[in-house]
């Protein structure tokens, strides 16, 4: 089946109505149904299905050993996010699955699919949740800690779904298995797209440094008509300098992202003066010491408006992930491999997290890009082309064929 075709199977699965694109969030009812057909696509294609002990999912087509050739990536989605990221490395892996049994190929090294848990850390705010509990880049006793917005924890929200909380946490046998790991994603970009030629496939050269940091701001809930100025420690104050300092961050630093996509006011009454506001900065940048300098200068822009306005400022970092720079010798031979009489095909930084940036600590990882036309990810124009898609499907097949020899 194409790609496309594959991706028309869970087109209806999760959609939101109220803000568009998708919301399917990870452990929840939706993403489980994802994870369902995942499994039956899966089996369909005669690989033997497994779920790991951080909740992955894994699909091998010959027996699990070592030095095995992996490709996947999450189904998970941000609020309101597109259709293709994240889904479209998984249906491209099942495409590509289609692609080398239809022409006869026999792999000679171990291949597997997988989809990793929770990616987007929509629901216990650490991204790549799944591939760093794998690789022991998160401690588990802290992740089984992790709370969702309603107060259920990892630990409780894991075993709802079968999974025996105490076994979160590294892998090393999965890990000693990996020999290396290649994950598709469209492109959260326009880099292709401003390229001449407009390539439907590039490699991934490496992922910014990235983090989340919790801002909680406390000042004192009253009443919006009757509370003169004098009397008002009003927390929304310190939270607006915040969110303008982090665009003043990025003044001089062109390659830096400062974003504050989500600001949650207690209580959140249209006539009420909040008695607290909690805010995520997400910053990132070429290098650590960079996207820390980013945090600072934004935690300082709130410590001096929560002093003035008479409101106590905690700042707590809930996730961090230095720079990747993906694995050189893959990465070029992808490139060369996929290119053709022009040369290779083109080799590009990301500002997006992925699984593959995670696993890039412990094991040879690589990414290929599909061409997205809008350059918008993370919403509901999120898009790539049907062709392009189909190229990328033709290109990972070709990149699992040439490794799996
Ligand atoms: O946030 C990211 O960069 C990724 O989509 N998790
Ligand atoms: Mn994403
Ligand atoms: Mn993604």
């Amino acid at each position: 089946m194409t790609v496309t075709g594959l991706l028309g199977e869970i087109a209806d699965v999760g959609r939101d109505p109220r803000r568009g694109g998708y919301s399917r969030h990870g452990f929840s009812s939706v993403e489980s149904s994802l994870r369902e057909w995942f499994a039956e696509a899966a089996a369909r294609r005669d690989l033997d299905v497994h779920t790991d002990r951080n909740g992955n999912i894994w699909a091998w087509w010959g027996r699990p050993e070592p030095d095995a050739v992996i490709t996947g990536s999450h189904l998970d989605s941000v609020p309101g996010g597109g259709a293709f990221d994240g889904p479209l490395g998984v249906t491209s892996a099942l495409a590509a699955v289609d692609v080398l049994r239809a022409s006869g190929f026999q792999p000679a090294r171990p291949l597997a699919l997988v989809v990793f848990t929770e990616e987007e850390g929509g629901r216990f705010g650490v991204p790549c949740l799944g591939s760093r509990l794998m690789s022991g880049s998160l401690d588990a006793d802290a992740a089984r800690r992790l709370s969702d917005p309603d107060g259920i924890t990892l630990a409780e929200a894991a075993a709802s779904m079968g999974l025996d909380p105490a076994g979160l946490g590294t892998d090393e046998a999965a890990l000693a298995g990996i020999g290396c790991f290649v994950e598709l994603h469209v492109e959260q970009g326009r880099l292709m797209d401003r390229l001449p030629g407009t390539p439907s496939v590039a490699v991934a050269s490496s992922i910014l440094a990235h983090g989340r940091w919790r801002f909680t701001i406390t000042g004192t809930g009253n009443h919006a008509g009757t509370t003169e100025v004098a009397d008002r420690r009003d927390p929304m104050l310190p939270a607006a300098a915040a969110v303008l300092a982090a665009r003043r961050a990025l003044g001089s630093r062109e390659s830096a992202r400062a974003t504050v996509g989500r600001l949650l006011p207690t209580p959140g009454g249209t006539n009420v003066i909040a008695s607290a506001v909690d805010f995520w900065l997400d910053a990132r940048a070429p290098d650590g010491p960079e996207a820390r300098a980013v945090v600072a200068e934004v935690e300082a822009a709130a410590r001096e408006a929560a002093a003035e306005e008479g409101c106590e400022l905690t700042v707590r970092e809930e996730s961090y992930g230095g720079a990747v720079h993906f694995d050189s010798v893959l990465r070029d031979r992808l490139a060369a491999e996929l290119g053709g009489p022009g040369g290779p095909v083109p080799v590009l930084p990301t500002g997006a997290g992925h699984d593959a940036g995670i696993l890039a600590a412990r094991v040879p990882t690589a990414m290929l890009f599909v061409r997205n036309p809008t350059g918008i990810s993370h919403a509901p124009a999120e898009h790539a082309e049907p062709a392009d898609c189909t190229a990328g499907t033709d290109a990972l097949a070709r990149v699992l064929e040439s490794l799996c020899r």
